[in-house]
């Protein structure tokens, strides 16, 4: 096992500096032979060859020891047993001038070796009583939206603004896979366990993965393999008839299990660790069991059984909506659909399908209240999606940094207080996120853009962690030994972007705006008229979506109380999410006092000036950071300041000519 040394992209949150700490003393690893203990001991003495510290032998000195609970311990570590550690977990603490990560398997003692990494010089300054650190979430995955080939509206990966796909190059996995080994490191260090490797619009070159181009999936599960993740494939609901020669996929039809089962069973044979699948079915053309009368709870399971043997899971996705609406017709609420269609399903799915969920009932918007399908499947193992490619806030052009808006998720309360959270639910099945990541130098495109990578991967971990300190531990590990000014410029640039981004885009929880087919920029009517479900029914009047049960299309009704009363309420509904849930004339007063049509002029012009500032702020760190890395986010910078003025004239030139309102600050609109 060689650690990856990369020459042509950025180190991310693990530079060598990072590793400083570790590699500087001398380290004892006691563990067994594992694929992941060596993966530790070769980590360990690729850092002390760095930084100038030892791989200690046994019996002699040592500042850090890290070890597996079964093995005979030094009495540092010994005094440590007895806490309950579990998977993927360990007790770290320091005594008498020694550190020591003790864990029960060797995945733990790679976590916990990242959880040194991340304390640096702390981890050996004073004593620490040991603690016990254990993922909240067993599966903590990303989902790449990647293709093989390049498509030549959408690039090589759906909704990516980072390059190319590091696994898949002119139609094949690629012959130099260091990246994704490099990849597989920073997910590690960043605490995610599980990667799908394709896009969830399985077409028909990627729908081979499976059976006759599986050797290239498993050069790349080799790859990922010594850092812990495993590997997950999309699969087309439609493979029996493309790839296995059938007249149907019914499940229930003899022969179509039959044909799953034995796919499945090769894919056992030739890669032992492999995850299981993701199915988008039924949902924007892609194939299900619609189309046999089946529900998805038929489909899910047939997956779920063929997989059961070998310890496999389906993530079946419940995004599923008609993209082919009438925009005349308002009764058809596209927020609906995933309730309709998979909250009558609960407790029909295996125990290993799980039911992979949109945090929002709509699509990953900059704004939406949380899914209420979460709410409602009790007897299913649900995951929570998310969504770090940023489709919908700003392509990674934009600084947007989407910690504080996963945590305000993921903490989300729906049965009142001290009850379960968004997160507790996800324990039974995982939180997902759609990957950032391209062939990008950068990895992401825009280099601020990994904080939301590791952001991630962090929450995965542990849900209730606070973003913004999240933050800065990330901009600590990216500009190691940065200066006060780059650590709190960065902080500032970062940590309130999500709402900046906010106030310039659409108001009030309504959503889209966006320019159709590519998603970036203003335009404000462009998805009014389409069949995508996506509209906004401003008029001269007012502006909203009716989604109430007492006059609009009842979606408020799939919440439980108290929030389905909440929502309903026009008086008590989050000023945030008003648009959402409510049609309401320009003239009605939100909760702040302001009137609608002043709300969003004024957010438009105060979010406009924010991005302004944060161009301005990148100005102060200019020579301490790299120069590069410096060109490149000033670059990006230029272009969020030009959108976000784009943005706010467009939809306040947009409002004041429907409206006929004016700024009550005489500002200028066009
Ligand atoms: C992969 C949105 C995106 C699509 C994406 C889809 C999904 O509609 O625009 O590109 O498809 O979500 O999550 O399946």
């Amino acid at each position: 096992m060689t650690i990856p040394r990369l020459t042509d992209a950025h180190p991310a949150w693990l530079p060598p500096e990072a590793l400083r700490a570790v590699g500087s003393r001398r380290v004892l690893v006691l563990a067994d032979e594992s694929a992941l203990a060596q993966t530790v001991r070769a980590e360990v003495a690729d850092a002390c060859e760095r930084h100038g510290g030892t791989v200690a032998a046994p019996g002699g000195e040592f500042d850090l020891v890290l070890a597996l609970s079964a093995g005979s311990l030094p009495p540092v570590a010994e005094a440590m047993k007895g806490q309950e550690i579990g998977d993927e977990g360990f007790v770290l603490g320091r005594r008498d001038g020694v550190t020591a990560v003790l864990a029960d398997d060797p995945a733990g003692l790679l976590y916990g070796f990242f959880q040194v990494v991340r304390l640096g010089e702390e981890a050996f300054g004073a004593d620490r009583p040991a603690e016990a650190h254990r993922p909240a979430l067993r599966r903590r995955m990303l989902d790449h939206w990647d293709n093989l080939d390049v498509h030549p509206v959408m690039g090589q990966v759906e909704r990516g603004y980072s390059g190319g796909s590091i696994f898949w190059r002119n139609g094949s996995a690629r012959a130099d896979l260091t990246r994704v080994r490099a990849y597989g490191r920073l997910l590690a260090a960043s605490g995610v366990n599980a990667v799908a490797i394709n896009n969830v619009n399985v077409h028909a070159t990627e729908a081979r993965l499976l059976t006759d181009r599986l050797g290239e999936v498993a050069a790349i599960a080799a790859e990922l393999r010594p850092y812990g993740i495993r590997v997950h494939l999309s699969v087309n609901f439609a493979s029996p008839i493309a790839l296995g020669g059938l007249d149907s996929a019914d499940p229930l039809e003899e022969g179509v299990p039959e044909w799953w089962a034995a796919t499945t069973k090769r894919v056992y044979e030739t890669i032992p660790d492999f995850g299981g699948y993701v199915v988008k079915a039924d949902s924007e053309g892609q194939p299900g069991p619609f189309a046999y009368g089946r529900d998805h709870a038929d489909g899910a399971n047939m997956l779920a059984d063929a997989l059961a043997p070998h310890g496999g899971v389906v993530f079946w996705r419940a995004f599923v909506y008609d993209h082919r609406q009438d925009w005349r017709d308002r009764s058809t609420d596209r927020a609906r659909a995933a309730h309709d269609h998979f909250a009558p399903l609960d407790g029909r799915f295996r125990d290993n399908a799980i039911v992979q969920v949109k945090y929002g009932p709509m699509d990953f918007q900059t704004r939406e209240p949380v899914s209420p399908v979460i709410a409602a499947m009790p007897n299913t193992r649900l995951a929570v999606e998310l969504q770090v490619t940023q489709e919908y806030t700003g392509q990674q052009r934009h600084v947007c940094y989407l910690g504080p808006l996963w945590s305000e998720v993921l903490g989300f309360r729906f049965w009142g207080h001290g009850e379960r959270t968004v997160a507790d639910v996800a324990t039974k099945g995982g939180l997902i996120a759609v990957s950032n990541v391209g062939d990008d130098p950068y990895w992401t495109g825009h280099p601020l853009a990994q904080a939301n990578l590791y952001a991630f991967g962090r929450l995965a971990w542990s849900p209730g962690l606070d973003p913004a300190a999240l933050l800065d531990e990330w901009i600590g590990l990216t500009f190691p030994g940065g200066s006060e000014v780059v650590r709190e410029t960065l902080h500032t640039m970062m940590d309130g972007s999500w709402h900046t981004y906010e106030r310039y885009t659409a108001p009030l929880g309504v959503g889209f705006m966006v320019r159709p087919g590519h998603h970036y920029g203003p335009d404000v009517d462009g998805y009014e008229y389409t069949p995508w479900g996506t509209y906004h029914f401003a008029d001269r009047d007012g502006v909203g979506v009716d989604r109430t049960r007492a006059t609009g299309t009842g979606y408020t009704g799939q919440y439980p109380a108290p929030w389905s009363e909440v929502y309903e309420s026009l008086t008590e509904c989050p000023d945030e999410l008003l648009l959402f849930f409510h049609h309401v004339p320009y003239s009605h007063v939100l909760q702040s006092g302001t009137t609608v049509v002043q709300h969003i002029y004024d957010t438009h012009f105060a979010g406009a000036e924010e991005a302004a500032g944060i161009r301005a702020a990148w100005e102060k760190v200019e020579g301490e950071v790299d120069a590069a890395l410096h060109a490149r986010v000033r670059e990006r910078l230029d272009e969020q300041v030009r959108s976000a003025r784009e943005w706010r004239d467009q939809v306040n030139t947009y409002f004041l000519r429907k409206s006929g309102v004016p700024d009550e600050h005489g500002r200028r609109i066009y």
